[in-house]
């Protein structure tokens, strides 16, 4: 990528079909976008599903980009990782194959009716919010604060790390 472009963060979350493989392949795919570069990635987590309890646990990590896409482009771009992955999603707040959220894009704040960034619920989800520490521990997240404060808030309760980077 020539010119310097965006700070994306990427939420990424399975809990079907091999989740850290879904994972792992969601990475490679990440760092093949165009105009875009990998910069960073978390270790895997383990977590306990939000929402319905009868389904399989997650497993979560987050990514940083570097982009010069458009949000909404970037957000394409991930919905192809997402179906060329074979996404499932078998019911609201139920289990899937792969979820890529765009959690932030530099410190905009994006209020369309197909994307909301900072992404929903963001501060609630520690599956978010501690591998997003591990990879910028002096984030400040737009409306939200410094992300060590939300952290402060949100409990670690059953999250486990898996696979360190
Ligand atoms: N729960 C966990 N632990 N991790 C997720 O990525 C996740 N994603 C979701 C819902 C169904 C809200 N629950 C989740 O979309």
């Amino acid at each position: 990528m020539s010119s310097v472009g965006v700070a994306a963060y990427i939420g990424l979350g399975s809990n079907l079909q091999d989740p850290l493989r879904q994972l792992k392949e969601a990475f490679t795919a990440l760092s093949a976008l165009p105009e875009s570069k990998l910069l960073s990635r978390s270790s895997l987590y383990g977590s306990k599903p939000m929402g319905p309890q009868d389904q399989p646990d997650y497993v979560n990590a987050v990514a940083l980009l570097e982009t010069r896409l458009p949000p909404l482009q970037l957000l394409h771009e991930l919905q192809q990782i997402e179906n060329q992955q074979g996404r499932v999603r078998q019911r609201r707040w139920g289990e899937r194959t792969l979820d890529l959220d765009l959690l932030l894009y530099g410190d905009q704040c994006i209020d369309l009716p197909e994307l909301v960034v900072p992404h929903i619920g963001l501060a609630e989800r520690n599956f978010v919010l501690y591998p997003l520490h591990e990879i910028a521990p002096e984030l400040h997240i737009p409306k939200l604060g410094a992300l060590q404060q939300l952290l402060d808030n949100c409990p670690l309760d059953t999250l486990q790390l898996l696979q360190t980077r």
